[in-house]
């Protein structure tokens, strides 16, 4: 009430933001309904104790019913392993993607041998009990051409345990899981290299190789190593080929994020690395905990990495085959120039390579300044072969001054840096819970403008990553920024201790940075985000063709068609064929003895948009989602004596609950 008393000028402010707003999107209004505030408009702000700043964000929020969003962001879902799918401007939740964890509604590890079989792919490759049923999802990365989201693939990361997922963007649909061989923690995962050509996994915590090598702590500086994974990426296939990629082993320092080097950069990795001082922690020995002896050194070591020289080593075959995957020696990565060190601020976290690949910025989490390296000056260094001295393991490391271009003094705990269309950076500002909004200097700005703070803007509270719109691309959009924040702590309404994290979408068009809106993510830690313009994105509304298997990405031979459904015994196996349309399952009745394997197939033989069947067999465990066309396949031993309805899972028609059969199971005698 009284911020609305209150106005004066910013009242004019937003009437004058209401009435252009009206003016320009009128048509459907009449003259004298334009530039005016709609009826009951400046009611409703007062009685919800809007201020103008509240409406003017809200205006640029909304979307309207039937309107779709300009701006799609495929989020980590933490460590729900699975992916959010989220429209900018609306922050409207439009899918949750099943990735490393069994998803139910889409049916994704409920009985369809098609998600078994790419669950399955990405357990441990060691032990008795090897199921994962969760994963620790940090970063995804949209494939790239030249540089740019192509809107094709979606990749994301396991750091728990080393894997890499990859979604089609063509129906949003996990088809592979890789456990990357050697490797038992990831974070510097995932980022692609320009043209997709790898996906970059680089290590987290050091161990022997493999990681079921086992070695004692005592024998850490000669036994531990770190790695980084370059998944070779088949476009075509649309899927990893373990056949061309390859690890480089590195020191036992902790790596830590990873970027790829584009344009001028190209054929070249960045990850920095935390604990170069190989602490082990033993604070029940009374030794200094982890965070103290990793801590102890001012600077830590940014890697730079040769990926381009690193395949023609691979080519020559320079190198070890462990665990199925050719592996570079750490002595031959240095003896073939494909890793340098440089040094950098304490404990660093984000690395982010600048729209033209000309610069590399780092972030030290104990630092105030992000640092700004030249990857000319780099490149002058390594060529003149100007070290100021060798790591233990004998990486070469540059001079900081010789390779530094700048560093600007932005706050206490900077992490994550994205980029805008203007020359500007933004990073996210953990301990001070901000964005700063700062300058690029040449080519992007004339050079009394460079390397400046321009701009700061509060965040609730505790950002983590930040992403811009198409912010990490060699063409970035500006537009809009989210702030990822790890505590919300009072901006909901309380759901108990676990507080959701909260996702703040910035307007960053304006010359003050303005923020818009508040999102609650309630499922998992999400970390990286991606934001692409959503006009790039060209999903399917239904399968292409009826029988049309996912997995394969292809129709299908086994595909039961309509008037094909039929039950076959050979043996002790029962195969079913088996199509779903509104509203009835044909077969209905399927009868097998206790102990029979079950080999069902099934078709939504639909061609609507929209019209998904669910099948689920009560009391097994099962549940399929079968979108327009798609065909899948459950196998199982019918081991539960009994009579078991199955049913459709969708509410798909006014007979939704006549959708229903029944799986008899007769007991054996
Ligand atoms: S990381 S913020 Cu993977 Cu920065 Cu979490
Ligand atoms: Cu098909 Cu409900």
């Amino acid at each position: 009430m009284g911020k609305w008393k209150k106005l004066g000028i910013g009242g004019l402010g937003i009437v004058v933001t209401l009435s252009l707003l009206f003016f320009f999107t009128g048509t459907l209004q009449t003259k004298s309904q334009q530039g005016k505030l709609p009826k009951g408009a400046e009611e409703i702000a007062r009685a919800r104790g809007l201020s103008p700043q509240d409406i003017e964000a809200a205006l640029k929020t909304y979307v309207p019913t039937g309107k779709y969003d300009e701006y799609i962001m495929f989020s980590s879902g933490g460590h729900s392993g699975q992916i959010l799918v989220i429209g900018v401007p609306s922050m409207r939740l439009l899918k949750v993607i099943g990735v490393f964890t069994p998803e139910p509604w889409q049916g994704f590890g409920f009985g369809s041998k098609e998600s078994g079989d790419i669950l399955k792919a990405g357990y441990m490759p060691v032990g008795k009990d090897r199921t994962l049923t969760w994963a620790d999802t940090h970063h995804p990365a949209l494939s790239e051409t030249n540089g740019d989201y192509d809107g094709q693939y979606l990749f994301i990361n396991d750091k728990a345990n080393s894997r890499i997922a990859v979604i089609d963007l063509r129906d949003f649909e996990t088809k592979q899981i890789v456990k990357t061989p050697n490797m038992i923690s990831d974070h510097g995962a995932t980022f692609v290299t320009p043209n997709t050509e790898y996906v970059i996994e680089g290590g987290q915590y050091a161990a022997p190789i493999p990681f079921s090598n086992y070695a004692p702590l005592e024998e850490y500086k000669e036994k531990y190593r770190g790695l980084i994974t370059f998944h070779a990426f088949d476009r075509k296939k649309g899927r990893i080929d373990e056949s061309r990629s390859f690890q480089i082993e590195l020191p036992p320092y902790w790596q830590d994020l990873c970027d790829a080097g584009k344009k001028e950069s190209y054929g070249w990795a960045f990850c920095n690395s935390l604990n170069t001082e190989m602490a082990t922690g033993g604070i029940e020995e009374g030794k200094p905990p982890i965070e103290a002896g990793a801590s102890q050194r001012d600077m830590d070591y940014l890697h730079v990495i040769n990926w381009k020289k690193a395949e023609e080593v691979v080519r020559a075959g320079k190198v070890k085959e462990i665990s199925g995957i050719k592996v570079i020696p750490l002595e031959t990565a240095v003896s073939e120039g494909i890793l340098y060190f440089i040094p950098e601020p304490k404990s660093p976290h984000g690395v982010d390579v600048a729209p033209r690949g000309d610069y590399i910025v780092v972030s030290g989490k104990l630092d105030t300044h992000t640092t700004i390296y030249s990857f000319k000056k780099i490149q002058n260094a390594i060529k003149a072969k100007n070290f100021e001295g060798k790591d233990p393991y004998g990486v070469p490391i540059l001079n900081f001054n010789d390779v530094v271009e700048a560093q600007v003094e932005i706050g206490l705990g900077p992490l994550h840096t994205q980029f805008d269309d203007k020359g500007n950076a933004y990073t996210s500002v953990f301990i001070e819970s901000t964005i700063a909004k700062w300058t690029l200097g040449e080519p992007y700005n004339p050079k009394e403008k460079a390397w400046k703070l321009v701009e700061k803007i509060p965040v609730h509270y505790n950002v983590g990553h930040l992403v811009c719109a198409e912010g990490d691309t060699v063409s970035p959009d500006g537009k809009y920024c989210v702030s990822l924040n790890k505590w919300s702590i009072d901006r909901f309404t309380p759901v108990g201790p676990l507080h959701p994290q909260n996702f703040q979408l910035i307007d960053i068009t304006g010359e003050k940075m303005q923020l818009l809106y508040d999102m609650p993510i309630g499922i998992g830690e999400p970390h990286y985000v991606q934001m692409i313009k959503a006009d790039k994105l060209s999903p399917w509304l239904v399968y292409p063709e009826v029988g049309f298997n996912p997995a394969t990405m292809s129709k299908s031979d086994t595909a039961p068609l309509p008037g094909k459904e039929k039950i076959e015994r050979k043996g002790d196996t029962v195969e079913v064929w088996m199509t779903a349309i509104r509203s009835h399952f044909n077969p209905e009745r399927i009868k097998v003895k206790e102990g029979d394997k079950v080999v069902l197939h099934i078709t939504n033989i639909e061609r609507a948009r929209d019209a998904t069947h669910g099948f689920a067999i009560d009391g097994y465990n099962i549940n399929l989602s079968l979108e327009p066309g798609e065909t899948s396949t459950v196998e199982f031993v019918a081991d539960k004596p009994g009579v078991y309805p199955f049913y459709c899972t969708e509410f798909c028609s006014a007979l939704h609950l006549e959708m229903a059969g029944y799986l008899l199971v007769e007991p054996k005698k």
